[in-house]
């Protein structure tokens, strides 16, 4: 497909959004903001809820791609699950089936399968085909996104690149992060070839830097033409000295979801 100019970036007030606006400018994208509550310093954005399909027919009009950040980001009641990140997600792809939008990039999240069995030293990495087993009614969501993705592209021809991101802030702070940590500047080369690629169809990529500790396979993320430049390994002796490596036999270290298997981070509304 020919390179996207106009991107539409959900949850643009977000964490990942404030990054990103931040980053992917650079790219060459045009982006349009969108959220549930104002965007800092950015008068034109556009505030809405996912829930108003009004305002997401609008916000996809013209748009060459979509980035879809917005959500529930934490662990919360399964109503509130439902209506933001499944109705919501929902409403978002029937707004680009109707204005024609031909790709999107759609947060997925290593909680859709936090249930997994971390590797230990020596074993395979978790590969893209591992089944889902989410660790949350969070998680679920991000399966039922994946999931919906996919039936978009069988039956719409809509392209999605769905993306389990680790852990993408400014720098990791738990052990667990070591593995999954994506430096926003490796999150901003990801999404760009994600938006970028040819031929995706409907295509699932784990969302990580090369990092030294790496649970999962990153191969299907390189295939669209991600080259990580960062590793979370400078990092490391600071954050064991303090937490101490993980352990086997502690059921919070011995899946990809970490603590959320047993106490997953509550969503604060
Ligand atoms: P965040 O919680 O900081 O930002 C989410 C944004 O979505 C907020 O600005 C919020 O106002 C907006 N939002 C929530 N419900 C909405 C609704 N119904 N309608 C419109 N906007 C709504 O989360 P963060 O960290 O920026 O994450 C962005 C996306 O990436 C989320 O989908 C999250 O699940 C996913 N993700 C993030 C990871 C990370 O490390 N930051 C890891 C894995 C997945
Ligand atoms: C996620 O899916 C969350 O949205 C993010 O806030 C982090 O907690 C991340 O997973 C993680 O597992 O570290």
């Amino acid at each position: 497909m020919p390179a996207p100019r106009t991107v539409l970036l959900t949850g643009a007030a977000g964490g990942l959004g404030t990054l990103m606006r931040g980053l992917l400018p650079a790219y060459g994208y045009d982006l349009r903001l969108f959220d549930a509550v104002p965007v800092e310093g950015e008068p034109y954005a556009i505030t809405a809820d996912l829930a108003d399909t009004d305002a997401l027919r609008e916000a996809v009009r013209g748009v060459d791609a979509v980035l879809h950040l917005a959500g529930i980001s934490l662990e919360s009641t399964f109503e509130k699950i439902l209506n933001a990140n499944i109705v919501g997600t929902h409403n978002l792809y029937e707004a680009a089936r109707a204005e024609g939008v031909a790709r999107i990039v759609n947060a997925s999240s290593n909680h859709a399968v936090g249930r997994t069995p971390r590797p230990a030293d020596g074993e395979p990495l978790v590969p893209v085909a591992t089944p889902h087993r989410p660790d949350t009614f969070y998680g679920l969501s991000k399966c039922f996104g994946e999931d919906l993705a996919q039936l978009y592209w069988d039956k719409h021809r809509m392209q999605t690149v769905s993306v389990r991101i680790g852990s993408c802030f400014e720098e990791p702070t738990t052990v667990r992060m070591l593995s999954l940590w994506m430096s926003p500047a490796d999150g901003a080369r990801l999404f760009h070839a994600a938006l970028t690629a040819e031929g995706v169809g409907h295509t699932v990529v784990y969302g990580s830097s090369a990092n030294t500790r790496l649970w999962w396979d990153l191969s299907p993320a390189r295939a669209l033409g991600y080259a990580p430049q960062d590793d979370s390994e400078p990092f490391a002796a600071k954050l064991i000295a303090e937490q101490g490596e993980l352990e086997p036999d502690n059921p919070d270290h011995a899946a990809i979801g970490g603590q959320w298997v047993s106490s997953p981070p509550l969503w604060p509304r």
